[in-house]
């Protein structure tokens, strides 16, 4: 078999993965045949994933955090959803979303047989007369989302909380992708700025961790404790996580990550990268295409999906709303002279 090479980067606009950081990259190596599921025989993994959820902790303005690295961001949005319908006493549990929500939360409703109740948006971001209308006593968590999969805008987070409380439901903040850009922005979207519960923020996206590396938090231990499955022949007692056997190769490397960028290099990143979406944005507008965004490193835009298709060709990779605008998601691998050449190519045609 000739020898596979992974696909480079050079022309990726539509992914929310990029190139790990050299130092995740090294230290996902050394780790990759560590259990994390076992902590009592993986300890110094084990460990690692403490300065994780810590490091998580501290980017989500949450002082003791609880949590655990995840396989990605439709994992920790199925046990946010799942700590909030065992707690709750109710026979017919439902879940208040806005629409634009990941479709892994219809993945959790699915396998938690949770009703999912999505609310249309208003400008791209949740509407809470509309979540309000939805939301009733047998409703077990509000979700809003720091970071749109499709345009990268945040939802109202602090007023989706309130209303969580108003009508006793749990509040669940997805910032899979928009967590490591956030800090640096005024948005209001973590634990420190209203009474999330839950939050999903991964360490594989933004994070610059290797793949499989993302990140569930919740406020306080007994949230996650909802969650705890007796292990009768493992030295640890009880298990929270959704998998048995995960990736060690995660955990180390999202640490490796996190100490190498936060914060000054998670800092340097976010800037970079918007200043590419704003030169990309305004490059589009003056081409006359109806530009959304860009609200965080994302860029959507009316071009036709046609066009895209011959993009295609040319070897780059963009992908399309539901909507069927191109969005260009810029990731820490996307430079200004790629999104040069980009255009230049649009020009082209
Ligand atoms: N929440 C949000 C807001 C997301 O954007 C995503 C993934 C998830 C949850 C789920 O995360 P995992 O995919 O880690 O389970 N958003 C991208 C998407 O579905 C994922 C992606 C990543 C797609 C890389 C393509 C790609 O090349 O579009």
């Amino acid at each position: 078999m000739q020898r596979a090479e992974p696909q480079s980067f050079e022309r990726v606009l539509s992914s929310m993965c990029t190139e790990p950081h050299p130092a995740a990259r090294e230290t996902a190596e050394r780790f990759l045949g560590t259990n994390p599921g076992d902590p009592g025989t993986y300890e110094t993994v084990a460990d690692l994933e403490r300065e994780a959820v810590e490091h998580l902790g501290t980017i989500t303005g949450l002082g003791e955090p609880a949590g655990y690295i995840t396989s990605g961001g439709t994992e920790a949005n199925i046990q946010a959803i799942r700590i909030a319908r065992n707690r709750a006493d109710t026979d017919e549990p439902n879940v208040v979303a806005p629409e634009h929500a990941h479709f892994s939360f219809t993945k959790a409703a699915e396998l938690l047989d949770v009703e999912l109740r999505t609310a249309p948006a208003i400008e791209y971001r949740a509407d809470l007369d509309g979540m309000a209308h939805l939301a009733d006593e047998d409703t077990v968590a509000l979700v809003g989302v720091a970071g749109t999969t499709e345009y990268g805008f945040v939802d109202p987070i602090p007023a989706i909380a309130d209303l969580a409380t108003d009508v006793g439901a749990l509040c669940h903040v997805d910032a899979a992708w928009g967590g490591f850009y956030l800090p640096f922005t005024d948005h209001q979207w973590h634990f420190g700025h209203a009474d999330v519960d839950t939050l999903t923020i991964d360490p594989h996206k933004v994070g610059r961790a290797a793949v499989p590396a993302g990140g569930v938090l919740a406020r306080t231990p007994d949230l996650l404790d909802e969650l705890a499955i007796d292990t009768p022949y493992l030295e640890s007692r009880s298990q929270v996580t959704l998998t048995g056997t995960r990736s060690g190769a995660g955990v180390a490397s999202a640490v490796a990550a996190m100490d190498a960028l936060w914060r000054d290099g998670y800092r340097e990143t976010y800037e970079r990268a918007m200043g590419n979406a704003e030169w990309l944005a305004d490059q589009l507008a003056a081409r006359g295409h109806e530009v959304i965004g860009p609200e965080l490193p994302l860029v959507a835009a009316d071009l036709s999906v046609p066009m895209t298709a011959e993009l295609r060709e040319r070897g780059w990779r963009v992908s399309k709303t539901g909507g069927g605008e191109m969005r260009v998601v810029c990731m820490p691998h996307v430079t200004r002279s790629m999104l040069r050449s980009f255009v230049a190519d649009l020009d082209w045609y």
